[in-house]
């Protein structure tokens, strides 16, 4: 019998996404076990003491496997069913690159552009920044292709799928586009089975609109509140 797949999350994360979508894909039964951000579990501070953050994937008596991408390689590594990764070196290295240009120079400053879209600053130095890298990224989509895994969803697909979700979501509570989302991704049987609703993330990220906002003033100058 095959050991069991245990995966710690949390409601509307784009960083569980990405491991619910690699399990998926590869055909992996696994429970999600919901963690509370705002109240963590002893299984989590047991499972991941480095950072306190989820996902974090358990897998049998093995010790835990954590960050988002490190799981999905893993995932693509330890399961049978369609490869994640490229076959050949390069293309592992190309994938690899982008997904870390993704986190590094995306996901930090869409936190930014978010606050300043909040507080009514469109033309702000973060959302040029989150639209110039995306722009950047997105040019590696091979030629004639809807995915950069070529025609099916790949490891660079789930990098930035649940970020550009977010972007959406973003948008939508600041009031103003930014971005126009990606549409091959989220309208995949698998990706759809597990996405964050859409509700929930604007629910959640409105509540916290204020804040933001009250985060965004000594950085922001004339932050405004309504
Ligand atoms: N680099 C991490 C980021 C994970 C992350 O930021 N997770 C958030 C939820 S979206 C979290 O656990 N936050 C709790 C905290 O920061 O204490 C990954 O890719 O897994």
């Amino acid at each position: 019998m095959s050991e069991p797949v245990k995966l710690i999350g949390s409601l509307g994360s784009p960083y569980v996404h990405r491991a619910e979508v690699a399990l998926r894909l590869k055909g992996v039964p696994y429970q999600l076990i919901l963690e509370d951000l705002d109240d963590k579990s002893e299984l989590l501070f047991t499972h991941n003491p480095a950072n306190e953050k989820v996902p974090v994937l358990l897998h049998g008596d093995r010790s835990a496997v954590c960050e988002s991408l490190v799981i999905v390689e893993y995932v693509d590594e330890t399961f049978d069913g369609p490869p994640l990764l490229p076959a050949d070196s390069h293309g592992r290295a190309m994938a690899r690159f982008w997904a870390r240009f993704v986190d590094e120079k995306c996901s930090m400053s869409m936190w930014g552009a978010l606050i300043w879209m909040i507080v009514g600053q469109t033309h702000s130095e973060p959302a040029e920044t989150v639209k110039d890298n995306l722009t950047l990224q997105e040019r590696q989509l091979p030629e004639g292709k809807r995915f950069f895994g070529g025609d099916t969803i790949g490891y660079l697909d789930i990098a930035v799928g649940g970020i550009t979700l977010w972007l959406g979501v973003f948008e939508q509570v600041a009031g103003m586009p930014l971005l126009t989302e990606e549409k091959h991704y989220t309208a995949d049987e698998t990706v759809r089975r597990c996405l964050p609703e859409r509700g929930h993330l604007v629910a959640a990220l409105t509540v916290r609109k204020e804040l933001y906002v009250g985060l965004a003033k000594p950085a922001v100058p004339h932050a405004q509140t309504s």
